[in-house]
């Protein structure tokens, strides 16, 4: 089976539907097809300046959301990034054979350094290396992630063939397994944005967690575009296009099978019916959501294992990475 590995951070009280959309919905399928490795990125989550205790909370929630979402422990292996210190040690590894240039390059880090120059850390900078490290030490083929994360792809390609040329083959060479239609869900009021935890309006992104009647609104004043038609077009009406994309994804339905069945019907028809729909998907994920987290006991009992299982690969891979870059083996 070929292997994958993703990660999500606990860096809000809920997910939102492009987290889902772009990643979590390709990560359920794919633990039925392929050797699947899954974490909560709490190391990643501290980068941008965070509250500890808000921190354990998210971690919890993130982890029960993951479960309710359909991620099944027994068909995937689910665990949080800082239980499994190989990631912080291989990180190490890899930021010694990036170049400062490199990193900077990353476009991420540029936007959001940009927009909080003040108390931009070097733990943000050196972010997409640790996400380097997070894949590469489970020999990972493949990379299911929203476009956001592409560049940061690049980059552990970039760094897992340097690796393996100086050092001697050491990592597989992932590729990203990117949704081609639900790459990038947009931010309802600002429909040529990602939606984003960090970066959109409260109003602009549907926390999975959040008051349904609440999303329900934020679907039914979501800017559209002028005219009147529904019709899917990215450039010209970014706004609708982004409606249809959710309302295909959630119902399992072709754009065209929508467009057909909203001819001559206007924006209030598609929204009040999709705002419906979220409604509908949303209910029992929060209800199962609330069920994990009212038994924490059980919930860090499967992140345990989960860590114990990523653990015996992850330490394999950086046994053979301190060994090929020359470090002496303690006896
Ligand atoms: N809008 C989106 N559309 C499609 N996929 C998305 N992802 C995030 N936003 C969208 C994908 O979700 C996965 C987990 O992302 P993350 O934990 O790295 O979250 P993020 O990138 O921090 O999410 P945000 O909301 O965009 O936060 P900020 O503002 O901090 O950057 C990833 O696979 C991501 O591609």
């Amino acid at each position: 089976r070929p292997r994958v590995l993703s990660g999500i951070q606990p860096t809000a009280d809920s997910f939102h539907l492009g987290n889902y959309l772009g990643a979590v919905r390709n990560w359920v399928a794919l633990q039925e097809t392929h050797d699947a490795y899954y974490c909560v990125v709490d190391l990643h989550a501290i980068t941008m300046g965070h509250d500890p205790v808000a921190l354990r909370n998210r971690t919890r929630i993130s982890a029960a959301q993951l479960l309710a979402l359909g991620l099944d422990p027994d068909r995937c292996t689910l665990f949080v990034q800082s239980h499994v210190p190989e990631h912080a040690q291989l990180g190490w590894v890899l930021s010694c054979i990036t170049g400062f240039g490199e990193a900077g390059r990353m476009v991420q880090f540029k936007d959001k350094s940009a927009k909080a120059a003040d108390t931009t850390t070097v733990g943000l900078f050196t972010y997409p290396i640790l996400q380097a490290a997070d894949i590469l030490l489970y020999q990972a083929d493949q990379v299911p992630v929203g476009e956001d994360q592409r560049q940061h792809l690049e980059l552990t390609r970039d760094l897992a063939q340097r690796f393996n040329t100086r050092f001697g083959r050491t990592f597989t060479i992932p590729s990203p397994f990117i949704l081609k239609d639900t790459a990038k869900i947009t931010d309802l009021q600002d429909p040529t944005a990602k939606m984003s935890k960090s970066a959109s309006s409260p109003n602009g992104i549907i926390e999975l967690l959040e008051d349904p009647a609440r999303s329900a609104k934020k679907i039914k004043s979501a800017v559209t575009d002028t005219g009147r038609e529904i019709l899917y077009d990215e450039e010209n009406k970014p706004g609708v296009s982004n409606l249809l994309t959710i309302y295909a994804a959630l119902t399992m339905r072709t754009i065209d099978e929508l467009l057909e069945q909203y001819e001559g019907r206007g924006y209030g028809d598609l929204k009040k019916d999709l705002a419906e729909i979220v409604v509908d998907f949303v209910k029992p994920i929060q209800e199962r959501t609330r069920a994990y987290l009212e038994d924490p006991d059980h919930l860090d009992k499967v992140l345990a294992v989960g860590a114990e299982k990523a653990r015996a690969v992850a330490s394999v891979t950086l046994g053979e990475a301190y060994q090929n870059i020359g470090f002496l083996s303690p006896t």
